[in-house]
């Protein structure tokens, strides 16, 4: 606006303001032209950030009731890459206090699983003499791939629920074990059952494919009808919404993640409030208390749902 006094000024003044409400009058009726904010004002779910140490306590402490069970195991599975043996290395480096590396994670995004051996992973309590287990274990198992003789065969992961699947056990993608096998279990324990179901998917990825869907569905289903629970989690979480790489506690706020998830529950039937995003521990060097907060939310979660199905059996 050019302004040098006199009736000319007045002129651009009035002109100027008009452009103004000219230029307000049609955002209001449309608003597609005013970038939309790619977050929400308020998070959609609640999660207490400063309450890390009542929840990392709270498992930290947990001890399955029943004299029969020393653990209870949560049995991870998921496509490969989702973060599986990333989550377990998170878990651990929550619980220990530490950054640890027990879980080999592979850094290769290759369409081949990394994780072939049914191996329990466990958390180390105490130091020297005193070293004990936390009560709390994870399997994770070989990626769901595209195809039938890819991946892991979904009739395995039927058997590892029902604790048939004998540790060090390798995987065959092209047969599943069967009762002559060495690594099958015949009389499994208590605690050789798996407890907790959980999916693992990563945000970062499109849409999954019909063969990878249905693998999902025949387990989720075979575990509905031992009744186990089971839930999912939403990984590589950064990676997918630059909102939350930004600032991890806009992870309840992002529309991307909100969307994502809604649409990975309808995919696979998994209700939205049994999903919980994690950013797993992947460059950092040292302990963060958003991704601990994040982490430990998941984890106590697995830990009621897993100890009510305790309870039953
Ligand atoms: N940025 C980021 N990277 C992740 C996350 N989770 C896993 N990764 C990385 O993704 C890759 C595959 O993870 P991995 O745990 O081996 O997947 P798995 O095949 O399911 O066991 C590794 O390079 C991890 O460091 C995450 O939440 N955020
Ligand atoms: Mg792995």
């Amino acid at each position: 606006m050019l302004c040098r006094g006199g009736d000319g000024c007045l002129f651009t003044l009035q002109q100027s303001s008009s452009n103004m409400m000219n230029r307000f009058l049609r955002r209001q009726e449309n608003p597609a032209e005013e970038p939309e904010s790619k977050t929400l004002d308020d998070p959609w779910r609640e999660l207490r950030w400063g309450e890390k140490q009542m929840n990392l306590q709270y498992v930290q402490e947990y001890k399955p009731e029943k004299d029969d069970i020393r653990y209870l195991r949560v049995l991870l599975y998921g496509p490969v890459g989702s973060g599986k043996s990333s989550f377990i290395n998170s878990v651990s480096n929550v619980i220990r206090g530490r950054m640890t590396i027990p879980a080999l994670a592979s850094a290769m995004t290759s369409d081949q699983s990394f994780t072939k051996r049914y191996e329990t992973h466990k958390f180390i309590k105490g130091r020297g003499s005193t070293k004990t287990f936390y009560p709390l274990v994870f399997n994770d198992i070989m990626g769901l791939e595209d195809g039938t003789d890819r991946g892991v065969h979904a009739d395995d992961i039927k058997l590892a629920l029902k604790g048939h699947v004998k540790e060090g056990h390798k995987f065959n993608p092209v047969a599943p074990i069967s009762q002559n096998d060495p690594g099958y279990n015949p009389t499994p324990s208590a605690d050789d059952k798996v407890h907790v179901l959980v999916c693992v998917m990563s945000a970062n990825t499109p849409q999954m494919n019909s063969s990878v869907l249905e693998k999902m569905k025949s387990i989720r289903e075979a575990a509905s009808d031992l009744g186990i629970p089971q839930m999912a989690m939403m990984t590589h979480i950064d990676e997918a919404c630059g909102e939350i790489e930004k600032e991890l506690k806009n992870v309840y706020k992002s529309k991307y993640l909100k969307k994502k998830m809604k649409d990975f529950s309808a995919a696979v039937g998994i209700p939205m409030n049994c999903i919980f995003p994690v950013k797993n521990y992947s460059e950092e060097i040292d302990l963060n208390d958003d991704i601990d907060a994040l982490i430990l939310s998941a984890l106590r979660k697995m830990v009621d749902f897993g100890d009510d199905f305790i309870e039953k059996i």
